[in-house]
């Protein structure tokens, strides 16, 4: 797992290893100065920087590289996860 933590900020998710396939996000934003955005490979999904609260996204990842980060501050609140190709 890599963890990245700003005060209000952790994003758990594997940096390196999940394969191929659909993997459920659970989004729990409590602040209204920051979103989640996921894009890469055809995925490009993301809640409002206002919406505070919980939102679950299912989606199906290929192999190659992702990014998600807050789009107000995508310099500290990002990582990159990469998503090998399934068996
Ligand atoms: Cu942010």
């Amino acid at each position: 797992m890599s963890r990245r933590s700003l005060s209000a900020f952790a994003l758990l998710v594997p940096a390196v290893a999940a394969a191929a396939g659909t993997y459920r996000f659970v989004v729990r934003n409590r602040s209204a100065m920051h979103n989640w955005h996921i894009a890469g490979l055809g995925v490009n999904e993301q809640t409002r920087v206002s919406f505070q609260g919980t939102k679950r996204f299912t989606l199906r990842l290929s192999a190659g590289r992702f990014t998600i980060q807050c789009d107000p501050h995508p310099l500290q609140m990002n990582t990159r996860p990469r998503v090998a190709a399934g068996r």
